[in-house]
């Protein structure tokens, strides 16, 4: 067992090292159109003792045990170029280097160098890789590949070409699982995942707190607009059911004054059914823009309309017959004199006359002088009347939305502690979420820390070992001379 091998030995079991499956054939694969197809059908003819293949036919898991890469030569490799066959060649060390097509590139010898230098300065193990010019498909003459099929001979009879494609293999998979413990310490996008977390986090926290200050600050200026709505909406019913009262009363005869109370009580109750209606309505409108339940309004403004002053005036009545009397015994006289100074024949119809004129016009001065009376004292009823029913109907919506203010300040609390422990479960699980990715992070550097070292020691006799075969190894590295 060699030092390569009890370094690996010495690795974790519990290490998912990736295994392949050596098959005996000789891969030839190239870039697009490089003539890798060519290449197989001039080798499948030479060679038919080994097996040629294309890339297509080796499945994933597999390595061949020799890779003829082959390349144009148009033009020198470019990074793809590179980088395919760094995948082709990762399990097998015998690795061919072919530029074809060189029948009609002449320059072929100077891409082959340009290759020949990417590639070492790219990786160390291509430094003595062996370079051949082909023309696998010659536009004319010949086909030129027998330096390719001897070059493939040798290698393919090299007794230490098992062990360096082992050896390959080996590294490769020691590289791969370095490689993956390195990616588990970064995390597969860990830091996007722990800067998107810590966002949504601040996120949470922010909108929680805005949400919160902002429907408080609704609540308020809502409920303020609708004490200030329906303060006024009640005051101003009031006021033109006074105004509407008055205008009736001053058009009222003696006989509708009677019943001018119960008027005043119809419609003072209707103002009393209007406000409440009001009320609801708006505080309904309240609680669905702030989205909160209020508690219905199950009473109304209380209407109380005390009796009529009674219409007893006493005194005053007998002021009027005396101030009617007066006007009345003043008519008559005046209409008597004047029958008697001007038909003399009818004074005593004149007197008579008079009498009666004089009594009627006293009893329409005492009857109009009573009813602008009566009115007076109603107008002054219907005044206070209104205005005590205007104080008891502000008293009532300042309590209703006292108690609207109390209850969806109750159902906002209630929403403001439900949404708190939702935001308390979101932050809870965003924390959680940063744990484990913090300890994650913290499982991967300790199991990093915990395999490298071996890693890098197997890597190094790897290494060592390789580079002791290939020095030992007869080395043929010149190019193809064969051609013009
Ligand atoms: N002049 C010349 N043309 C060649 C040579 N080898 C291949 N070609 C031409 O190059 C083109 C591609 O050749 P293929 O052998 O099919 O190359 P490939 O890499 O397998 O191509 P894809 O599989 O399509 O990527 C064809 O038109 C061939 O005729 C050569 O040695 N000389
Ligand atoms: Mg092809």
């Amino acid at each position: 067992m060699t030092d390569a091998d009890t370094l690996v030995a010495q690795l974790d079991a519990a290490l998912p090292m990736p295994s392949i499956v050596r098959r005996d054939v000789v891969l030839v694969a190239g870039p697009w159109l490089g003539g890798a197809s060519s290449v197989v059908t001039a080798l499948r003819k030479r060679l038919p003792e080994h097996t040629v293949v294309e890339a297509d036919e080796v499945a994933a898991g597999q390595a061949p045990a020799a890779v003829v890469f082959v390349v144009s030569a148009t033009a020198p490799l470019t990074e793809s170029d590179c980088a395919l066959l760094d995948a082709v060649a990762a399990d097998t060390d015998a690795v061919i280097g072919v530029v074809t097509k060189i029948d009609v590139h002449r320059t072929w010898r100077d891409v082959l160098d340009a290759d020949r230098a990417v590639l070492a300065q790219r990786a160390p193990r291509y430094r003595d890789m062996r370079w051949v010019g082909t023309a696998a498909a010659p536009d004319l003459g010949v086909a030129v590949i027998d330096e390719l099929v001897t070059a493939l001979r040798d290698i393919l009879a090299d007794a230490t070409r098992d062990r360096r494609n082992r050896l390959r293999a080996l590294e490769n998979r020691l590289l791969t699982v370095q490689r993956r413990l390195e990616l588990e310490v970064a995390g597969a996008g860990r830091g996007a995942r722990l800067g998107a977390l810590r966002t949504e986090r601040t996120a949470a926290l922010h909108r929680y707190r805005v949400e919160k200050s902002q429907r408080s600050i609704a609540l308020r200026a809502q409920v303020q607009h609708a004490r200030l709505t329906l303060t006024y909406f009640a005051r101003n019913r009031c006021a033109s059911v006074r105004t509407e009262l008055q205008e009736d009363l001053a058009a009222l005869g003696r006989r509708g004054l009677a019943h001018f109370p119960d008027e005043v009580r119809r419609r003072a109750a209707e103002v009393a059914d209007d406000v409440a209606a009001g009320v609801v309505r708006q505080l309904g409108d309240v609680g669905e823009e702030l989205g909160l339940a209020v508690e219905p309004v199950d009473s109304r403004p209380a209407v109380e309309v005390r009796a009529a002053p009674s219409r007893a005036r006493g005194a005053e009545t007998r002021l009027m017959l005396l101030l009617g009397g007066g006007f009345g015994v003043g008519v008559a006289l005046t209409l008597s004199r004047v029958f008697a100074g001007l038909a003399p024949q009818w004074a005593v119809g004149g007197v008579l006359g008079g009498a009666v004129i004089g009594v009627a016009l006293t009893v329409w001065v005492v009857a109009v002088r009573g009813l602008l009376h009566d009115r007076a004292v109603l107008d002054r009823w219907v005044v206070e009347v209104i205005g005590r029913q205007r104080t008891a109907v502000e008293e009532w919506v300042a309590a209703r939305v006292l108690a609207a203010e109390a209850s969806l300040g109750r159902a906002a609390a209630e929403r403001d502690a439900a949404d708190h422990a939702r935001t308390e479960d979101t932050i809870a699980r965003i924390d959680r979420e940063i744990r484990e990715h913090a300890t994650a992070g913290a499982r991967a550097a300790a199991a990093r820390d915990r395999h490298v070292p071996v890693i890098e020691s197997a890597l190094a006799a790897v290494g060592h070992e390789l580079d002791a075969l290939n020095t030992a190894k007869p080395t043929d590295s010149r190019s193809s001379e064969s051609f013009l």
